[in-house]
């Protein structure tokens, strides 16, 4: 059967839902001006995909990808959460909301993005970030790891160090020295950023994987669902009788198989489909 993209009989499956969850993407985040991976405007239409997020590339050429996080980081901090983040930051955080359109629910954010916006969404509606269900499974850009002692901090330096200020990879690439690279407060190691690359285990999997299991509606927001193991979320609630809903600009892999679909930018369909 063919997605309901009816937002009247979506409302009435919240109403009834016990465990929600959402698995968010790049789209998500694409109205606050961040591009997406693939796709019109993606990232990767400049930046190959498996030359810069893999552990290889850093390993090789640490200097590119610290000027492709320099990018990442800088149009990030200048980035505001949009309608989405907010309407999912006030239902993560806000119990009163949720139980007005879902009264026996409890709802998770497991999040690909590493920007950060959905925390700043958190804190703008008053909320506590550690407190909130929401996970950033593919890491976070201004967290930075230690490739020595594994040191892992916070770090909102704008740029992170003197070397990386003015560069822009977008333009040109600069060869800069290891030691002029971030390196870390504690034993002066080459630092990394903190983020999930390909063949890396993503953050929280088992507490993830619990939640998913429990889980009797997924909605599946701004992602291609390309990149596993996020992207067999959907599957894998569908398989235990739970219902399936898309919010998506374009169609996205398998949204055949959901129940609903709701075409168009989330940052619109979303707080329709809530409030
Ligand atoms: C809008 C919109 C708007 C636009 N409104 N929508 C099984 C099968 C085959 C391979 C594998 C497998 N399992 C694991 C693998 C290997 C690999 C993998 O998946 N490879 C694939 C390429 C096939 N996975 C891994 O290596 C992962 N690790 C792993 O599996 O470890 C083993 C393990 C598993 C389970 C338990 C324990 C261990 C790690 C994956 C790490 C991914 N890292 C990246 C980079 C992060 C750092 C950085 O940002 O630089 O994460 S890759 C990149 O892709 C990034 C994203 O989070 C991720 C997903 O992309 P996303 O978010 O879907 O973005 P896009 O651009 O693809 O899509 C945007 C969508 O938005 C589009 O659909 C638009 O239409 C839409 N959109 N505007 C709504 N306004
Ligand atoms: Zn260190």
């Amino acid at each position: 059967m063919a997605p309901s993209s009816d937002f009247e009989t979506f409302r009435a499956t919240l109403q009834s839902s016990k465990q929600i969850i959402v698995v968010s993407g790049a789209g998500l985040s694409a109205a606050s001006g961040i591009p997406t991976f693939r796709g019109a405007g993606g990232f990767w239409r400049t930046f190959d995909v498996m030359t810069l997020a893999v552990p290889e590339a850093f390993e090789e050429n640490p200097s590119r990808v610290w000027q492709f996080y320099h990018m990442r980081r800088e149009k990030a901090r200048q980035a505001l959460p949009n309608a989405a983040h907010m309407a999912l930051a006030t239902l993560v955080a806000i119990p009163e909301r949720l139980a007005a359109i879902a009264p026996e629910a409890t709802i998770t954010h497991i999040t690909q993005n590493v920007d950060g916006l959905n925390i700043r969404a958190l804190q703008m509606i008053g909320a506590d970030p550690s407190e909130a269900l929401i996970y950033q499974m593919h890491g976070n850009v201004f967290d930075v790891i230690c490739t020595v002692c594994d040191h892992k901090t916070a770090n909102h330096d704008s740029p992170i160090c003197a070397s990386l200020e003015g560069t822009d990879l977008a333009e040109s690439e600069r060869q800069i020295p290891i030691e002029e690279l971030p390196r870390c407060t504690e034993c002066g190691g080459l630092l990394r950023p903190g983020v999930v690359w390909f063949g890396e285990t993503p953050h929280d999997m088992d507490e993830i994987q619990e939640v998913v299991d429990e889980a009797d509606l997924a909605l599946i927001v701004g992602t291609s669902s390309t990149v596993y193991p996020a992207a067999g979320y959907a599957n894998d609630v569908e398989h235990n009788g739970g219902k399936v809903a898309v919010f998506n600009l374009d169609r996205s892999r398998d949204d055949e198989y959901a129940d609903f679909l709701f075409l168009g930018p989330c940052e619109k369909t979303l707080p329709h489909a809530f409030f």
